[in-house]
């Protein structure tokens, strides 16, 4: 193994180490900015633009990029230079040369990359200032493109290249002229893009960003004449704290409750309720299709982001996700309908807001057939990282906020709904009720381990009296689409497949609290998911006592015709 000596240091790393390897195995430190690695699904973004990681290597003439530069036995090298750190700068002020000056009204202020670089080379002022890029800004649908900001760090194009593969994203023109666009410049909503939102979650710049809808929320809550409800997604609570200090992996369900009764609305609901209301849906047309010999596999089809990417790539398996809504739009539809006319409000004077952990959620309350309650069920799709926004702005104080309770009718839900909120938790919670309705037993472990884990694609077998049914779980399109494809080809036989869009499912989604290429934060969202399941009295959907009275009182039973009215969609090419 080659040693080498960096900042006076004798290290020792294996050959086939970068420079910032090194420096980041002795827990040194030089700055990147284009530089992306997400290890733990496979992704490194690496195409030594922006010259931020320059470092001196002994002997060598021109200064080096880390992120680029293999290490060689004997190097010797220096981080902190004179000379590297005024490459840095220069290099940081050559970018600011062509970048909007409008940090103060910049939706990434206070997160942006470029920003935090500029005050940490000590940035004051620009020799280099003269011919600004004049791009036109999309603002077409759930993502702001404004390619005036952005840097040609390319992790963007990485991320939808090859994590996606979607390809929407790619590097155009040369020199000055430079830049990330869809094919012809089109806007993202004529492209096949899914919204996932993971361009936007890698982006260091405020290039791409979501379609912000603050001010119409803060419009509706204060209108007298509009009742306004709020549900929150499953991965929301594990998220929230870290945007006010909590360390990632922190439970705020109950703070995050009390933020959203403080802020003025007046119903604080979950989609966890709607999540139980989901499975019900879900496993009914699985048992259906499994006994009576139906469409198989059977896909999940709660993830709008993984919706688009069938509709655009998949035409021909259109037959194959089961036709159930997600949990957020059946939401709606029961809002406007079953709450409604327990409520005694005429649904026209309901308003019903999501957050979400999630860009393609917007995307998916938009959708034209989103409205079998009359109405637009779901009027406007918030972020995480807006509900933040919102909190901060009103003054309140998150960390001595009291543990506030859902409410109901629409408020209560089981274990088996948090785990949706993390890959393989929607299969795992579709089975817990599955099997006790195919075999008539009660399901003593509910704990699916082989359904866990971070692995791009994971198959696992389950026994369901006699007969082996076998589930496949994928996060990331890329992954998806290699299980599809297998599928197609016969090389993978399954009953059942959950797919998410996300690294780590909805927790690792593209309006979650910025990870900044820390895929442990997702880790750690998991984990608090899995600890919030655990410490439920309820964990199958079934046995949720609200769920079995919305049937009672009004859906009569699965897949019934209000059911289908209301609770179920159709997919299109
Ligand atoms: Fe998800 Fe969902 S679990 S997609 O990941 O199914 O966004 O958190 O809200 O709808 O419940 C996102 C998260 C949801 C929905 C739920 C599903
Ligand atoms: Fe690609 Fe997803 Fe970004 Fe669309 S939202 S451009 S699919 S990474």
């Amino acid at each position: 193994m080659p040693k080498i000596t960096i900042n006076c240091k004798e290290v020792e790393v294996p050959e086939n180490y970068t420079v910032l390897d090194a420096i980041n195995s002795i827990g040194a430190y030089v700055p990147t900015l284009c530089y992306m690695k997400l290890e733990d699904i496979g992704i490194e973004n690496k195409p030594a633009s922006c010259r931020v990681c320059m470092v001196e290597v002994e002997g060598r003439r021109n200064l080096a990029p880390a992120c680029a530069t293999p290490v060689f036995d004997g190097m010797v090298v220096k981080t902190h230079s004179r000379r590297a750190i005024q490459a840095r700068r220069t290099a940081v002020q050559l970018l600011l040369s062509d970048h909007p000056q409008d940090c103060l009204k910049c939706p990434k202020n206070g997160d942006c990359e470029l920003q935090s670089l500029a005050h940490e080379l000590n940035i004051v002022s620009n020799p280099f200032m003269g011919k600004m890029s004049t791009h036109r800004i999309d603002e077409s649908a759930a993502i702001i493109r404004d390619p005036n900001k952005c840097i040609m760090c390319r992790r963007c194009e990485t991320v939808c290249n090859e994590f996606q593969t979607v390809g929407v994203l790619s590097a155009v023109n040369r020199g000055f002229d430079a830049v990330v666009k869809p094919t012809f410049d089109w806007n993202l909503e004529n492209t096949a893009c899914t919204f996932c939102g993971q361009c936007v979650a890698v982006c260091p710049t405020g290039a791409l960003v979501e379609k912000s809808y603050i001010d119409q929320v803060w419009d509706v809550i204060e209108d007298p004449t509009k009742h306004v409800v709020v549900q929150t997604a499953p991965a929301v609570r594990v998220a929230l704290g870290e945007e006010f200090g909590y360390e990632p992996g922190t439970i705020s369900t109950g703070k995050l409750v009390s933020a959203l009764k403080v802020l003025g609305f007046d119903k604080v609901f979950d989609t966890n309720f709607s999540a139980d209301l989901t499975i019900m849906e879900e496993a009914s047309e699985f048992k259906e299709r499994l006994e009576n010999g139906g469409y198989m596999p059977m896909l999940t089809s709660c993830c709008p982001g993984w919706v688009k990417f069938l509709e655009h790539q998949f035409p021909d398996l259109l037959e194959m996700p089961s036709s159930a809504k997600s949990p957020q739009q059946m939401f709606g539809a029961i809002a406007k309908t079953y709450y409604a006319q327990k409520a005694g409000i005429d649904p026209k004077d309901i308003v019903v807001v999501s957050v979400m952990p999630c860009l393609a959620k917007k995307y998916e309350a938009n959708r034209e057939e989103m409205r079998d309650s009359g109405y637009k069920d779901v009027d406007y799709v918030i972020t995480t990282r807006e509900l933040a926004d919102m909190i901060r702005e009103s003054g309140i104080n998150f960390q001595n906020l009291p543990e506030g309770e859902y409410d109901n009718p629409l408020g209560e839900s089981t274990g088996a709904a948090d785990i949706f909120g993390r890959t393989g938790g929607v299969a795992e919670a579709a089975l817990r009720t599955a099997y006790e309705w195919i075999t008539g037993e009660e399901l003593k472990d509910v704990d699916f381990e082989a359904l866990r884990g971070y692995e791009g694609v994971r198959i696992a077998e389950v026994d369901i009296k006699g007969q082996k049914i076998r589930i496949g779980v994928a996060h990331g399109l890329g992954n998806v689409r290699k299980l599809l494809e297998d599928i197609r080809e016969g090389k993978v036989e399954v009953h059942l497949i959950e797919v998410m869009a996300c690294p780590g499912g909805c927790v690792g989604g593209g309006g979650q609290p910025y990870h900044h290429g820390d895929f442990n934060i997702i880790k750690k969202r998991m984990e608090a998911i899995n600890k919030i399941d655990k410490s439920k009295p309820i964990r199958k959907s079934h046995e949720n006592p609200s769920i079995k009275k919305l049937y009672d009182e009004f859906l009569e039973k699965p897949l019934s015709e209000k059911s289908h009215k209301l609770l179920h969609t159709r997919y299109f090419e």
